[in-house]
């Protein structure tokens, strides 16, 4: 299994707050937050990209959504709104390939995002 960050933080082995974790999932602060509320919602399997999504991991990506929502409501945000954002590759601004839900939320959010 390879290692990455988001997988060292899973592990326990690179600290951060940690909102969330499951046998499958876990959930904590961006280090650099773009929003008041900014929460990454990561798999424990290290999938480098939305493009090596496989199938098989259908119910996985499904529960990262479930589990974004859930985030939400407990930070407070779901009714006033929040962005789910997934950075496919360089070219989008990905920086970490280890697949990630950004959380985003507890400002106006502007649309387009530029
Ligand atoms: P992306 O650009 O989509 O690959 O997002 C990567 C995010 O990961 C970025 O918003 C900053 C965050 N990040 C990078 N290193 C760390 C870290 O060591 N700890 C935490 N909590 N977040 C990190």
């Amino acid at each position: 299994m390879s290692e990455t960050l988001f997988s060292k933080i899973a592990a326990g082995e690179i600290p951060a707050e940690i909102l969330y974790e499951d046998e499958e999932i876990v959930a904590f602060r961006d280090v650099s937050p773009q929003a008041p509320v900014h929460v990454l919602v990561i798999p424990r399997k290290p999938i480098p990209t939305l493009n090596a999504v496989q199938p098989e991991d259908a119910h996985l990506i499904g529960r990262l959504l479930l589990v974004a929502a859930q985030i939400a409501a407990r930070e407070g945000i779901a009714e006033s709104g929040y962005r789910t954002v997934i950075n496919c590759n360089a070219g989008a601004g990905q920086t970490v390939f280890h697949l990630h839900l950004h959380v985003l939320g507890g400002r106006p959010l502007n649309w387009p995002p530029g």
